[in-house]
């Protein structure tokens, strides 16, 4: 069997790993994957001389510098940096090296701050975007772009995917840099372990967000990367080649913040800390793209949030310190 030869750049983090998970289940796939001190993505000629000498038939791009609202507020040139040399890097010299299939991963933090909700893909520039992670923002709407320049110029087929909030196993549990699931369940078993009367949410706890877990992400991102490209191509255009994925459904914070205190068993009093950024007040998928795709999630709220609970459980120690 002929077997096609995928690099997952990224593959210890998040969304990279959940998709090695599912690839390593396939027969029909050898999967090429560098870490850190093997391959340094940031490096153009290393990352060059890599694709010259591997023979890539695909790449999931799912390399990048991330981070919660105040881990982007707070390092704005290492997310731009880092994010546009990683993007630049590895598209342009798949190209060079005649890789013609590339998934790009992005975020819904490319849309304007008050974009029309849901927001479908023709958001994208059509107005001002949110300030605590505009840099992080131009850095994957860059990406995308980068994507569709190399598809009109040169005829190739690298398709874009833009996650909602992401949460799951391997994400980044540190107390003030992470993402707000990570970071509140971590508190709330903090919390209930030291008997605390109160545990503290950042913001006003009005603001909504939509919550997909990585398993499903990795589904959908091996789902479009394997749409046939007359389908994928009567599904997008030139100029608007991305596609969100999400569920459909958001919740405020608070609400977050009540099922993460049910599932980590927390009791006490939760206060709402109105000195840490809200960001944007709203930010659902317009998800019909991906359903006429015939994509859909499987896992839901709470019982994501569960499952992702006793991972943390299981790997806390390495949170520690
Ligand atoms: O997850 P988060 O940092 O991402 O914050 P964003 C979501 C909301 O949760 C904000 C609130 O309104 C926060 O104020 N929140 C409450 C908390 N408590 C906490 C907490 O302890 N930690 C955190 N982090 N938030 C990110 C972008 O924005 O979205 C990234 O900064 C990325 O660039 C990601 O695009 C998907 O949704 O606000």
């Amino acid at each position: 069997m002929n077997k096609q030869r995928i690099f997952v750049a990224g593959h210890r983090g998040m969304v990279g790993s959940a998709i090695v998970r599912q690839l390593e289940q396939r027969a029909d796939v050898e999967l090429v994957l560098r870490n850190r001190d093997e391959l340094n993505l940031l490096d153009g000629a290393a990352v060059n001389a890599f694709f010259a000498e591997q023979r890539i038939d695909q790449v999931y791009l799912a390399a990048a510098k991330v981070g919660g609202i105040v881990a982007n507020n707070t390092y704005p040139a290492d997310f731009i940096y880092e994010n546009m040399m990683i993007e630049a890097n590895i598209i342009h010299s798949a190209h060079t090296h005649n890789v013609n299939k590339l998934l790009f991963l992005g975020s819904s933090c490319i849309y304007p701050k008050m974009a029309n909700q849901p927001m479908a893909e023709s958001e994208l520039l059509q107005g001002t975007l949110e300030a605590t992670n505009e840099p992080y923002a131009i850095a994957k709407i860059a990406g995308i772009k980068l994507c569709e320049s190399y598809n009109r110029q040169y005829g190739r087929d690298y398709r874009s995917v833009m996650p909602t909030n992401l949460y799951g196993p391997h994400d980044n549990f540190h107390p003030s840099n992470s993402h707000v699931i990570p970071a509140l369940l971590r508190r709330f078993h903090e919390a209930t372990a030291q008997n605390s009367p109160d545990v503290v949410v950042w913001g006003s706890g009005t603001p909504m967000r939509e919550f997909l877990h990585v398993d499903d992400m990795a589904a959908a991102s091996i789902h479009i990367m394997e749409l046939a490209s007359e389908v994928w191509q009567e599904n997008t255009q030139p100029m608007l080649s991305h596609i969100n994925v999400g569920t459909g459904v958001d919740c405020t914070i608070r609400e977050l913040a009540q099922t993460i205190a049910k599932v980590t068993g927390y009791r006490g009093r939760v206060v709402f800390d109105a000195t840490k950024p809200d960001g944007t007040p709203r930010k659902l998928l317009d998800v019909t793209r991906l359903r006429r795709l015939g994509w859909y999630p499987e896992i839901t709220l709470e019982p994501g949030l569960a499952s992702t609970y006793q991972w943390f459980l299981e790997h806390q120690q390495r949170f520690r310190g």
